[in-house]
């Protein structure tokens, strides 16, 4: 082998890998063509080139094969690459994310179902043991007669206050325990009126708006003195309660048309027949329309109270298709010009559902000959029977549309937080309230005198 003609690549070689070349002595040996220098020395240099070549292409591969360039990569396909990546990193996070949402949402809807159907529990046992204490009073309880009423003129806001005398002594009572020995309100004081607010009745969103309207006017106006929160506390509850409601009037409606509805034993039939004997009063026409069809009593108890009231009445016999007897009242106050016309409705648990859906038709025929018809949809509530209250307005909301709340029994053991909390969270005006079974004892809501029944 001629060792002269390899010499620039060994040379090329060694200064690649080692920095350095064959040394110039030896070169000169060989170009002066001294042949001293053995055979196994350009033998021994070619292996070494051999093996530094293997070497090279062993570590290649290696690379190759970790996912490494093959060779260095230019500043923009570098940029490339990792936007690839990053892009790719996205994605299987994007993946990922959904993956997760999906789960949460499923696991959420299950939870919500769970909810809804405890909730649903929870009103069907309520209204269960509304149906058992309605059944346990007496079912056709003689009607209260006129001439038991006191001579003197009742007292409406006396009675009231009596009614209201529980929820007061909880609230009121309550806010001065609250703030007895105190020097200034803090956040524990608040976080009491709070739990004190909600075991009145008043229902946990109500409870809300009043403290932040509290918590924001102390921030506010820097006011520190606990005596000042049962100020506070009415005129939050005068705000909810006082917001102005107009109603029709027969002036603008002509006849007016009233719908009662509500479930068992709330106290329809009576608050119509003092209503109408109201309307009477001032000299209007009134009918009344008898659409309690499933008892024959229910048809009489109307009966009486038209007589006392000393209006018409529109009735059939028991049995008959209430929707036909709304449309027939509604017809005959047309071509009789009566001013107002006033109707009765069986009593209805709202959780039955057939019972609703007649009510839905009840209210459909009026309007095929009052498109606007009925004027006024009432639900009447018993002031005894607290947060039940609620799920009835919820209720029975769906399927009619109501313009307006009477309570009544404000005189017995009443929970009166709730209709402010009912007022508060449906944005329906309480339009009457009932302290009585005689005519007296119902009078058009007045936000002023409830609030003043609870906090004087
Ligand atoms: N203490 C008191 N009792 C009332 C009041 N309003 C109604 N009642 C009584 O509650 C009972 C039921 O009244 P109704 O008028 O028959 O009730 P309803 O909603 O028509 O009942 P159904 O027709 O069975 O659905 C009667 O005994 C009424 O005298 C009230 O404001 N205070
Ligand atoms: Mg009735």
């Amino acid at each position: 082998m001629d060792l002269l003609s390899i010499l620039p690549i060994i040379n090329k070689y060694l200064d690649q890998f080692f920095g350095t070349q064959v040394p110039e002595e030896y070169v000169s040996y060989l170009k002066e063509g001294e042949e001293f220098i053995p055979y196994f020395l350009g033998g021994a240099a070619l292996m070494i080139l051999i093996m530094i070549f293997l070497i090279i292409r062993v570590s290649r591969k290696r690379s190759v094969h970790k996912g490494a360039k093959k060779t260095p990569l230019s500043e923009k396909a570098a940029e490339k690459q990792l936007a690839q990546l990053e892009k790719a990193h996205l994605k299987r996070q994007k993946e990922e994310d959904q993956q997760r949402k999906k789960a949460e949402a499923k696991k959420n809807e299950a939870r919500l179902a769970k909810l809804e159907e405890e909730e649903k529990r929870l009103q069907e046992e309520l209204a269960k043991k509304e149906e058992e204490r309605r059944k346990s009073q007496i079912l056709q309880k003689e009607l209260p007669s006129q001439e038991d009423a006191p001579a003197e003129p009742v007292n409406f806001i006396d009675r009231l206050k009596k009614g209201m005398e529980k929820t007061r002594n909880n609230l009121v009572g309550g806010i001065s325990n609250l703030v007895l020995g105190k020097k200034e309100i803090d956040e524990e004081l608040l976080d009491d009126l709070e739990e004190l607010l909600i075991t009145a009745d008043i229902g946990p969103e109500t409870t809300e708006r009043i403290l932040s309207a509290i918590t924001e006017k102390f921030k506010r106006e820097d006011l520190k003195d606990p005596g000042i929160l049962h100020e506070m506390v009415q005129t939050e509850i005068v705000r909810i309660m006082g917001k102005n409601y107009p109603a029709p009037t027969t002036e603008e409606k002509h006849p007016l048309v009233y719908l009662f509805v509500g479930v068992n034993g709330v106290g329809k039939t009576t608050t119509i027949g003092k209503i109408a004997a109201q309307f009477k009063a001032e000299g209007k026409k009134v009918l009344i329309g008898a659409g309690d069809t499933f008892r024959a009593a229910a048809i009489e108890q109307l009966a009486e109270w038209s007589q006392r009231a000393e209006c018409d009445i529109f009735a059939k016999d028991a049995g008959s298709d209430p929707s036909s007897v709304m449309y027939e009242t509604v017809q005959k106050a047309i071509n009789e010009n009566y001013d107002v016309v006033i109707c009765d409705t069986a009593g209805r648990l709202q959780t039955k559902k057939n019972l609703m859906e007649e009510l839905k038709k009840m209210i459909r025929v009026m309007g095929k000959l009052i498109p606007d018809a009925p004027h006024e949809t009432y639900l009447v509530l018993d002031a005894t029977t607290g947060q039940n209250a609620i799920f009835q307005v919820r209720d029975f909301r769906e399927i009619a549309e109501l313009t307006g709340l009477i309570i009544t029994k404000l005189d017995g053991t009443a929970k009166g937080g709730v209709v402010i909390g009912i007022v508060n969270e449906f944005d329906i005006p309480v339009r009457y309230i009932g302290v009585g079974e005689t005519v007296g004892d119902l009078r058009p809501f007045n936000a002023q005198e409830f609030t003043q029944s609870l906090f004087a």
